[in-house]
């Protein structure tokens, strides 16, 4: 009990325990903070109120943030996937940065090298990823002071490498990123990581081919379950307007690759397209002569 406590201060008080709301709450703690005495005696009272109001502005932080995903630092998803590099320190999060993409940013010994998400891209045969490390995760992450932010960045990939030294640093990092529902793989400095990374990633490349020429370079990435009038939507803006969205408009394709049962099948605008399809798109003349008159 503080002495010597104005009315005021009681009726802050009183505000304050029947507060429903964290702005009602917040708002009675500012009042208790104003009206509260001033004096050595008073000390605890006013770090304890101090205390309250800075717990119930982060929790209000959180609320907000979680809800609108919006105050927290994000990072502009280029390339076709977003893959983040996660784990505890000096597990070589930098040095396979480094070796994948086209980052050359500090490696050390020392601990906490990696102080800000560093950014690079990832080239898998024609295909830009971006590839993120995010500073190293410690023991009660979100509560420190950048946690939330990176853990929001972590969030929004599309994949987790992870990095640990031990087992225990594993089940640390369980525990931190509980909350994050993500597919991940293990770091093991196996070779062909790349490939496993491409693997564990939903999408797939196709190559578009004009009749009669070599197939184009770079692929396109696709979502997986990916159609013929998906690619078609992507290299022609106008032609689905031409053909129509359902119509296949004398529209068709020869696949040569994984999703065609021989070389050169002929397949009509629904066709499931696979990794590594290549794609010849075929709009039969006449039919968009007709559809110009
Ligand atoms: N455990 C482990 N250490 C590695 C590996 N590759 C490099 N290191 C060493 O680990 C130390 C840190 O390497 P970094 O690549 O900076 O590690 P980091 O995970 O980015 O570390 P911080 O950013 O400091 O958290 C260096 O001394 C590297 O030589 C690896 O594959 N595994
Ligand atoms: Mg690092």
């Amino acid at each position: 009990m503080p002495i010597n406590a104005s009315g005021l201060y009681y009726a802050a008080e009183q505000k304050h325990a029947l507060a429903r709301t964290n702005e009602e709450k917040l708002k009675a703690l500012q009042e208790m903070l104003k009206e509260a005495p001033k004096h050595k005696g008073s000390e605890g009272l006013l770090s304890e109120i101090k205390s309250k109001i800075s717990k119930i502005k982060k929790l209000m932080e959180k609320e907000r943030t979680s809800k609108k995903g919006g105050f927290t630092l994000s990072i502009k998803r280029e390339g076709a996937a977003q893959v983040v590099l996660v784990g505890t320190t000096n597990t070589g999060k930098s040095t396979f940065l480094n070796q994948m993409t086209n980052t050359k940013i500090a490696v050390a010994e020392y601990p906490f090298t990696t102080k800000k998400p560093e950014i690079g891209t990832f080239d898998y045969k024609g295909v830009k990823i971006q590839m993120i490390e995010v500073p190293a995760i410690t023991k009660n992450f979100e509560k420190t002071e950048m946690g939330p932010t990176f853990l929001s960045i972590i969030k929004h990939a599309d994949l987790i490498v992870l990095f640990f030294n031990s087992p225990e640093e594993k089940k640390m990092l369980d525990k931190e990123l509980y909350e994050i529902n993500l597919p991940f793989l293990i770091f093991n400095n196996q070779k062909n990581i790349g490939d496993i990374i491409w693997e564990k990633l939903d999408i797939i490349k196709v190559y578009t081919k004009q009749p009669g020429k070599k197939p184009d370079y770079p692929p396109m990435a696709m979502d997986k379950n990916s159609t013929v009038r998906d690619v078609a939507e992507r290299i022609h803006k106008d032609f689905l307007a031409k053909i129509g969205r359902h119509g296949s408009g004398g529209t068709w394709a020869r696949i040569f690759g994984n999703s065609a049962k021989f070389k050169g099948q002929k397949v009509g605008m629904d066709h499931s397209l696979a990794d590594d399809d290549i794609v010849e798109l075929h709009l039969d003349k006449r039919t968009s002569n007709q559809r110009k008159n």
